[in-house]
């Protein structure tokens, strides 16, 4: 076969106006060189042979502009995208790509994107100033629950461990990412009871309270679910988007409902788990945080979930600032006017990880058990008490052991997990 000609490789290019990524590859018999070629004409306007272009069309190939080991970075004009169409960018850099044979194995790392698709997005409604003025939570961490178990409860239990939750010092109380409306618990009912619980917690505590209804579903249904939301008088949503996919993501945001939206990635690791293949997830919040998130599950880097902390310290920079800067393994982002996303930390939690987690993650945090509070030996209220109090402690800069002599709840919940 004749020798091809790598034009999709320019170590000179500058990139200006272009969307930027930056994958790791490991090539299948074949130079560095050659593969990153592959990737770059397949994920643009190339094929596997030859086909007869024109000069506007070569205009817009993308470009394989730095090589380091099996870190590639590769520019595509913004114009190789729709406007307002995540699933079209998606398709591209991470579409066939995935499965081509001139890799071995191929992982987004990360993405940038530059102003000019930026600004065709709206971003989160909120953001994290938005989010303490809405919640009235000041400085603290935010405690939030998912009533547990996960499904079989009928909506009057449900509603019954929401309020108790709520009344122990919980601020948000969610759906698990498997609840929408089956036959034990309907949404409609569910919604209603449970909205009920919260004014009454609110009511009693003198807090606001909030409750973040799972809204997963087929689209049109998903958005007939967050308008019911807002009628009863609801504040969050929440959805699935990795399961759901980005275009109803989108739509919910598009939909400009008024509703904080609160962003479970289950089945995120399917993509993220494999360190050498896929889709990291700083590049799924990435996307999440364009199309309009409010906040985001990041990991823990402790308790029942995969994840460094080190990891999710990178994840959670990446969601919040404004100038995100560039590292051997990140790509530099300027988010513009897109608000930045709130972190939930999330999976296998008790209170005896709040100090690990404010030490590390800092305040800016949801803190968000369903074991860790519906199990305390004494029960939901007791539960939700022990939380909010190892919250309290870290604030104070007290000790959970010296601040558990005079709290029960939480001396009691160092006794069951610690
Ligand atoms: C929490 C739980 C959530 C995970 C999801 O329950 O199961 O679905 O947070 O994981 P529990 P992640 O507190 O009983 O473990 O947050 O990593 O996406
Ligand atoms: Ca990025």
């Amino acid at each position: 076969m004749k020798k091809q000609k790598l034009e999709f490789i320019n170590l000179k290019y500058k990139p200006q106006n272009d969307l930027i990524c930056l994958f790791k590859i490991s090539p299948n018999k074949m130079s560095m060189k050659k593969a990153a070629n592959t990737v770059a004409l397949e994920s643009s306007t190339g094929t596997w042979t030859k086909v007869p272009g024109k000069d506007y069309v070569h205009k817009l190939k993308a470009k394989v502009f730095s090589i380091k080991g099996n870190w590639i970075k590769i520019a595509y004009p913004s114009e190789l995208f729709e406007a307002k169409n995540i699933p079209n960018i998606l398709s591209s850099i991470a579409g066939n790509i995935m499965g081509m044979k001139a890799v071995k194995s191929i992982r987004l790392e990360d993405i940038s994107f530059p102003n000019s698709i930026l600004k065709k997005y709206k971003g989160p409604k909120y953001g994290i100033k938005g989010i303490r003025k809405l919640t009235n939570v000041k400085t603290r961490p935010w405690i939030g629950t998912i009533i547990k178990p996960k499904l079989g409860l009928n909506s009057k239990h449900y509603a019954q461990s929401a309020y108790e939750s709520w009344l122990g010092g919980c601020d948000f109380v969610k759906d698990d990412e498997n609840l929408s409306s089956q036959k034990f618990n309907k949404f409609e009912k569910r919604l209603k009871l449970t909205i009920k619980a919260k004014k009454k917690a609110e009511k009693q505590t003198g807090e606001k309270k909030f409750y973040f209804a799972n809204v997963t579903a087929e689209t049109n249904e998903m958005i007939k679910r967050a308008k019911l939301v807002k009628k009863l008088g609801g504040k969050y949503i929440m959805v699935d988007i990795v399961t759901c996919g980005w275009a109803a993501v989108q739509t919910l945001r598009q939909e400009n409902l008024g509703l904080a939206i609160h962003a479970h990635r289950a089945m995120h690791a399917a993509f993220d788990r494999n360190p050498n293949h896929g889709i990291s997830m700083m590049v799924i919040a990435d996307f999440a945080r364009l199309a309009g998130v409010d906040q985001i599950h990041i990991g823990t880097g402790i308790g029942k979930l995969e994840g460094k902390i080190k990891n999710i310290k990178q994840l959670k920079q990446d969601i919040e600032n404004q100038k995100v800067k560039a590292t051997e393994k990140r790509l530099q982002q300027y988010w513009a006017k897109i608000k930045p996303v709130l972190g939930v930390s999330s999976g296998g939690l008790h209170p005896g990880h709040v100090p690990f987690l404010i030490k590390n993650l800092g305040r800016d945090l949801v803190i968000q058990a369903g074991g860790g509070i519906h199990g305390h030996p004494q029960g939901t209220i007791a539960g939700a008490k022990a939380m909010r109090q190892a919250v309290d402690a870290v604030m104070k800069g007290i000790s959970l052991k010296k601040y558990a002599e005079k709290n029960e709840e939480l001396k009691e919940a160092l006794r069951a997990w610690n």
